[in-house]
């Protein structure tokens, strides 16, 4: 080789790489909040009562708009969907593909309320079948001030209001109304977002609100708990938490375990390592938990969230996350919070994917089929990174043979719903769930990261 070529093609990498560098950047600039800043009146909302034992992390709104700009999609017609570069990061409009989520699926948002007439997520609220239609006297179950359930809560038609005991779920701060919509804001409705499963059950279970400075939120949390047990959900959220530890809360939490409930919670936004200082409920070590971290568009986990390759399951996408706001606004938010949801939203995506599915199941997936990257072999147990394409590809027993790679390829086939249910339908759970995890530990083995030494998914 001529003692040129090489410094030439050198050059060649380097400009390649620069050029890739400025289109990436380009790219993510696109969807950053500046946009949102003309006209929005910038709402930021100290957390509660810092003697509070359960909080909600540091979470702030950091722009908010009333409407959000149209920017057409290829899949869904709601206007900002190209804003939201945590889908695009998690693969999510290829897993809109397989699935958009089922109403079936409940999502107890255990929060500060929600806007349950927000336009672009009323339709995803979860009604309560013991307080819905007429009662005997042809009144609305919903609010004939009638415990018509017999479930100590009277017109609890949409979940439940832990601070004020009523039926009354305004969120007050916007955190919990943020929450909702990353998990399951309507799609293809012409409005705002799409959340990650557009179609499921929102719960809402009120347990924070800052114009409560002294009610109890951990009482609160724990009643909430038992509410979502009682009523059926099959995912807890949990966006918040705090240092102590508390055996009711941990008790109510294996509970909804016993009754297969998956429950998915924030890592925190402490700045610290959970492995040395726990965060809870997430901390609890309990199998249904899914405890996540939240990262930002460069894949690097926020200096603010909480870290752990004992305690940290997985990362999500949480900065600068465009989801609803209560008033039928939208706006950003940041933090573990925000990640979580995601998580959630991705549990209710398999859920409904595959009916029968238990938590540990729908946690396996999760977890085994995220992406790993390098940047988080030292904060999550994992080293993955939520993809939510992979989580339900994952399932489906032709590529189980071809194993991972499969799932890596552009060029894989994606089946239409109706085709996938027929093939889905055949075969049972555990043998392809069996096969594919071996799959998945196979191909974690072909590609270790650095500093960490046997970096399988926790399965
Ligand atoms: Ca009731
Ligand atoms: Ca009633
Ligand atoms: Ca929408």
């Amino acid at each position: 080789m001529k003692s040129w070529v090489f410094p030439l093609s050198l050059a060649g990498v380097f400009f390649l790489f620069v050029g890739g560098l400025i289109l990436f950047f380009n790219f993510d600039e696109s969807l950053s909040n500046d946009t949102y800043r003309s006209g929005s009146s910038v709402n930021k909302i100290k957390k509660g009562n810092s003697s509070d034992e359960r909080s909600l992390e540091d979470s702030f709104i950091t722009s908010k708009v009333d409407k959000v700009e149209n920017e057409p999609s290829a899949l869904f017609n709601d206007p900002a969907i190209n804003q939201a570069w945590g889908l695009k990061k998690a693969d999510a409009a290829r897993a809109w593909t397989l699935t958009k989520g089922s109403r079936e699926v409940i999502v107890a948002v255990i929060d500060t309320g929600l806007d349950v007439n927000h336009e672009d997520i009323k339709g995803n609220v979860w009604k309560n079948p013991g307080e819905t239609g007429k009662d005997s006297f042809g009144r609305d179950k919903s609010s004939n001030r009638v415990d018509d359930d017999q479930n100590g809560f009277t017109d609890d038609v949409n979940g439940w209001n832990f601070v004020s005991q009523n039926g009354n779920l305004a969120d007050n701060h916007g955190h919990g109304t943020h929450i909702a919509g990353i998990i399951g804001a309507e799609a293809n409705n012409n409005k705002g977002i799409v959340g990650i499963a557009p179609e499921v059950s929102i719960m809402v279970l009120k347990y924070f609100d800052p114009q409560s400075p002294g009610s109890d939120n951990l009482k609160n949390t724990i009643k909430s708990i038992h509410y979502a047990i009682d009523k059926g959900a099959h995912i807890i959220n949990y966006s918040g938490g705090g240092l102590e530890y508390s055996q009711e809360e941990k008790e109510a939490v294996d509970l909804a375990r016993k009754k297969g409930i998956l429950f998915v919670a924030a890592a925190g936004n402490e700045r610290a390592n959970s492995d040395k200082i726990p965060y809870y409920p997430a901390d609890y070590g309990l199998d249904n938990i899914i405890s996540v971290t939240a990262f930002n568009p460069s894949q690097e986990v926020l200096s603010s969230s909480n870290w752990g390759v004992l305690s940290v399951d997985i990362a999500a996408p949480g900065q600068n996350i465009l989801s609803t706001l209560p008033g039928g606004a939208y706006g950003f938010m940041t933090g573990t919070s925000q990640a979580t949801a995601f998580v959630t939203g991705a549990a209710a995506l398999v859920m409904s994917h595959k009916t029968g599915f238990k938590y540990n199941d729908v946690k396996k997936y999760i977890l085994a089929s995220g992406d790993a990257l390098p940047s988080l072999a030292d904060k999550t147990k994992t080293s993955r990174k939520l993809n939510l394409y992979k989580a339900l590809i994952v399932l489906d027993e032709d590529l189980t043979a071809s194993g991972v790679r499969a799932v890596n390829d552009s060029q894989v086939k994606i089946l239409s719903s109706k085709q996938e249910q027929s093939r889905t339908s055949i075969q049972s759970t555990a043998q392809f769930g069996k096969s594919l995890i071996e799959a998945l530990e196979k191909e974690n083995q072909k590609e270790p990261l650095k500093g960490r030494i046997g970096n399988k998914p926790e399965l």
